[in-house]
């Protein structure tokens, strides 16, 4: 088995390459709606989803070519939430991935159509592109990530997000936000990924478990990583939870306990995956880099 590292690597060029040739041309008309949507996508972002992604299609003996197009839908998904996240609307922010969030770069009705416009691209791609044994299979897939995206997902997260600025959640009420806010989309890329090959509901069940776990476990670093790292280091404005007197697992908990909390449950998502064997190696790998992670 090669090292961690350089297969992120390599999946990270091969998802690069598919997003490249997915995103319409910048030549092709109209041409500033397809060069923000390829600002938007390309060039950065840790793809941890369509990581996921590539080492769940791993454990379902799944075809890497079927797995890089869901990877593929899901990462653009989660552009597009990026996109919309950052305009003045809602968090307001002028840089993302170390470079000028789109509405800055561009401008508020172009970053509001290159959002909408990945979102359809998400879906057109995977209902076209042939991504499992058969066709009731796929048209899961499609809903698994229309549910992932919508009101009862990420988009719902993000208005009850939106709605708590300067009120005190208590913990179930912010892993609830979380949970849809962040962990639906990369509960979708797991399963999709997953789905693109073939495995029994026990290992399903297991893999939707160690998903949800990450899925807060990420969230949760991701809130330490806000109260401590830089904005260099991060690519986006650091400190911003707390200037915007945002509820997180920091304000609650305090950094110690977060971090804490945060093992536990990498702890929990390798105790899923006690019973799939070899083949979720990755996953694990990927459950260590989640919490590991430095930015
Ligand atoms: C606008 C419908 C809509 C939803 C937005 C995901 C999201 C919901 C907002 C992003 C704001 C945010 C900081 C969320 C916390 C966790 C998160 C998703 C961080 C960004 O994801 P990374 O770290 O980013 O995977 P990269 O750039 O590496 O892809």
């Amino acid at each position: 088995m090669t090292d961690f590292s350089a297969w992120t690597q390599a999946c990270q060029a091969r998802i690069e390459g598919v997003l490249a040739e997915c995103l319409p041309a910048s030549r092709i008309a109209p041409q500033r709606l397809h060069e923000a949507m390829r600002y938007a996508v390309l060039g950065g972002g840790k793809r941890v989803r369509p990581l996921l992604a590539f080492a769940a299609g791993e454990v379902s003996g799944a075809d890497v070519g079927r797995v890089q197009h869901a990877a593929a839908a899901v990462e653009l998904i989660h552009a597009y939430s990026l996109v919309h996240d950052d305009m003045p609307a809602m968090d307001d922010d002028a840089l993302r991935r170390g470079k000028p969030t789109v509405h800055v770069e561009f401008d508020e009705a172009t970053a509001l159509l290159v959002g909408d416009a990945l979102q359809s691209l998400a879906f057109d791609i995977l209902a076209s592109q042939p991504l499992a044994d058969d066709a009731a299979t796929q048209l899961k897939m499609v809903q698994l990530l229309a549910q992932a995206s919508g009101s009862r997902g990420m988009a719902g997260g993000q208005a009850i997000d939106l709605a708590s600025v300067g009120k005190p959640l208590d913990l179930t009420e912010l892993e609830f936000m979380h949970i849809h806010k962040t962990g639906a989309l990369i509960r979708a890329a797991v399963l999709l990924g997953a789905h693109c090959g073939s495995l029994d509901e026990t290992a399903h069940t297991s893999l939707d478990h160690y998903a949800k776990c990450i899925g807060l476990a990420f969230q949760v670093v991701d809130d330490v990583l806000d109260a401590e790292a830089s904005t260099a280091t991060l690519g986006k404005t650091a400190g911003k939870d707390a200037a915007d007197n945002k509820p997180t697992y920091v304000s609650l908990l305090g950094v110690t306990r977060a971090r804490e909390l945060a093992q536990e449950l990498r702890a929990d998502a390798h105790a899923a995956l006690a019973e799939l064997g070899a083949p979720a190696e990755r996953l694990r790998q990927l459950a260590d880099f989640v919490v590991e992670r430095t930015f």
